[in-house]
């Protein structure tokens, strides 16, 4: 029976991730310890969230544990969401932010450390998700480094569903759309090697629109959709967690864009958390490392590798790693 942690379950993401999680292990008929955890101050409404749950009398709830401690939240967990992070405030540099959510994902790693299961999972959403999972895994040697992800697969479903949309077909009907780089606007989402029924997107979409509009409007999504709701993506990124953990957990065979340990490959710098083409075997997702890139993919992830390799530089001044 697996253990599932969420960290910023009291936030909105973790609202609409609770009940998707349960959703899909009451579907699958697969019993859950589920472990909430946010701020001492969220508390109070946690419990209302708690009741919440109580309502829905999902037949997967084996037990629920609302906590405000890492180590009881985190205790023998096997698949851990870290969506709780500090926000970008007005005024705050981005190496502001960078330092802030340093200190709460090197204390949450440290606890992981202590108490998970050492084969556990760890996906972070919170940003800078890729940077923050690598803080996370550098503080929880005891665990696989291979097993803590940065959450790309919001990027990768944008992606694949504005060509969907341009084409005219259903968004499974898009393939091998895979987010280089970082979850930010230097992002590459790499139409050149993506599909439509087998059909090379190259061939379907004109140049003009891909480079154009399909590319700036990916990178810069996360802004259009607060500019048109006043709050950041809360189901769509709620979601897309789901959907890693599906990847990972129960694969389907499909390559999927995840941020993972590099070991430099593609050229980016060895020990970064980037994102890449996955697949998963035997139980661990691994980098597809053999596909050929032209000289325009290659410039655009590595500009977006370099981009993570500026905030791990700024993590080493900081003596963060
Ligand atoms: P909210 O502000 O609604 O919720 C965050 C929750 O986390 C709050 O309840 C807060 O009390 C809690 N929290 C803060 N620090 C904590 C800590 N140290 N331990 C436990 N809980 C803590 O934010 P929300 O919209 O849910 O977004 C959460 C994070 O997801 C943000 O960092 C956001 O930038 C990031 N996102 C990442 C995305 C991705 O694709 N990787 C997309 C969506 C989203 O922007």
């Amino acid at each position: 029976m697996k253990t599932i942690a969420i960290t910023g379950a009291g936030g909105q993401i973790g609202y609409a991730l609770v009940f998707r999680v349960l959703s899909f292990f009451a579907e699958k008929n697969e019993k859950i310890h589920l472990k909430l955890i946010d701020l001492p101050a969220v508390m109070p409404s946690m419990e209302g969230l708690a009741m919440e749950i109580d309502d829905c009398a999902f037949s997967c709830v084996e037990s629920l544990t609302i906590t405000d401690e890492l180590h009881v939240g985190f205790k023998d967990v096997d698949w851990a969401f870290l969506v709780g992070a500090m926000p970008r405030q007005k005024g705050m540099e981005r190496s502001d932010l960078l330092s802030k959510n340093a200190l709460i994902f090197k204390e949450q790693g440290q606890a992981l450390n202590e108490v998970a299961n050492p084969d556990a999972h760890v996906l972070v959403v919170g940003n800078p998700c890729n940077t923050n999972a690598l803080i996370a895994a550098h503080y929880a040697p005891k665990l696989n480094k291979n097993h803590f992800y940065g959450m790309m697969m919001l990027d990768e479903l944008r992606a694949r569903a504005q060509v969907a949309n341009k084409v005219d077909t259903q968004v499974e009907n898009v393939k091998n759309m895979i987010v280089w780089g970082n979850h930010s606007a230097t992002q590459f989402p790499d139409y050149t090697h993506a599909t439509v029924d087998g059909k090379q997107v190259t061939e379907l979409c004109d140049e003009t629109w891909l480079k154009d509009t399909f590319l700036p409007k990916n990178q810069k999504r996360g802004a259009e959709v607060i500019a048109a709701r006043g709050a950041s993506s809360a189901a769509s990124a709620a979601n897309a967690a789901l959907e890693t953990m599906k990847r990972v957990l129960y694969p389907d065979g499909q390559p999927f864009s995840l941020g993972i340990h590099s070991n430099g490959e593609y050229g980016a710098q060895a020990g970064l958390m980037a994102s890449y083409p996955c697949m998963v075997s035997s139980g661990e997702a691994r980098i597809i490392n053999d596909i050929e890139l032209d000289s325009y993919v290659k410039a655009q992830a590595q500009l977006s590798f370099d981009e993570l390799a500026d905030e791990y530089n700024q993590l080493k001044t900081l003596n963060i790693l």
